[in-house]
């Protein structure tokens, strides 16, 4: 476990180098307006662990693609959750000054600047992918249809508007589940469908399979985070400093016990395993990341 937990982190190392480095370009041209720029690059570039891009571009691997195919799909899933993250952020919504450690977009700039910056992300996030010289025509529309569905209403920003709906409400497991599947699993879900999509040959059984891994995986995620905000992880600052009315959000561990949420973990982590039984040693950075997600400390 250990070993996978290194293996994991060392891939997340390499994914961050590639996928900042794109994104560090792609933010370097055309400046309308250099406030807007320098808002979405310190959103983009100050820091993050790069789950998303990671889950793709292992995704890609257990595919048997060229992982450079899976650069620009990376990309873009990053460029969405850093607009998630700067919205989240806003006084409108969960009112956080922190993130990341450092002071949230609209405290560094403004809220105008964060608003702007938040939307102008997550074009470019379907910009890059409209443009992604390494993918035919028709991956370039799958995975902008598959990015659009999974960021809008029917996955992130739904997930987001139930939260926000949820706020001092009594939930139920299956309602927190249901949140969360959309807040936070719609978008760790298609950053493993984006890179499994890298492959012309993927087939549906294997989409499935790699599917559910994801949806495991994202609950197993968002469990983890709640049992790290318990515990008062201090590196995630950010989160942890939010609104009364983000502290009053019901969690896995409000509603199970630290213990009966851990459990939970343990067996979102089998369930994601499991579900890569069909692969082989291909998949291997896909089960080092789950067993990440469950260790990770911040
Ligand atoms: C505002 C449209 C809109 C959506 C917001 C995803 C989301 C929906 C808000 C993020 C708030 C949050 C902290 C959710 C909990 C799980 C989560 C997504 C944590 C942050 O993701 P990490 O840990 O962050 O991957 P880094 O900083 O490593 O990139």
């Amino acid at each position: 476990m250990d070993h996978r937990i290194r293996q994991a982190e060392a891939y997340l190392d390499q994914c961050r180098h590639q996928v900042d480095r794109e994104l560090d370009r792609c933010l370097a041209r055309n400046a309308t307006s250099e406030r807007l720029q320098e808002t979405m690059r310190y959103s983009v570039l100050g820091g993050g662990k790069r789950v998303r891009p990671a889950l793709c571009m292992a995704a890609a691997r257990a595919m048997g693609s060229d992982e450079s195919t899976a650069l620009a799909p990376a990309c873009a899933l990053e460029l969405i959750h850093a607009y998630s993250l700067v919205h989240d952020d806003l006084p409108a919504m969960d009112d956080d000054d922190l993130r990341r450690g450092r002071p949230t977009a609209h405290i560094a700039f403004d809220e105008a600047s964060a608003i702007l910056a938040g939307d102008a992300l997550q074009t470019l996030a379907f910009a890059l992918l409209s443009d992604a010289p390494a993918l035919s025509d028709r991956q370039r529309v799958t995975m902008i249809s598959e990015l659009a569905r999974a960021s809008g209403h029917q996955g992130m920003v739904g997930g987001q508007a139930i939260d926000l709906e949820s706020v001092g409400q009594q939930l139920s497991v299956a309602q927190l589940e249901t949140m969360h599947r959309h807040k936070t699993g719609a978008l760790i879900e298609a950053s493993v469908r984006l890179g499994a999509l890298t492959s012309e040959t993927v087939t549906e059984c294997q989409l499935s399979n790699l599917t559910d891994y994801a949806s495991a995986l994202g609950l197993a995620f968002q469990v983890q985070d709640d049992l790290l905000d318990i515990e008062g992880d201090t590196e995630v600052i950010g989160k942890r400093q939010g609104s009364d009315a983000a502290r009053a959000k019901p969690t896995y561990p409000a509603l199970l016990g630290i213990e009966g949420a851990r459990q939970h973990l343990a067996r979102l982590l089998d369930e994601a395993l499991s579900a890569l039984e069909s692969f082989d040693s291909e998949a291997d950075t896909l089960r080092a990341m789950a067993d990440y997600v469950v260790a990770r400390s911040h």
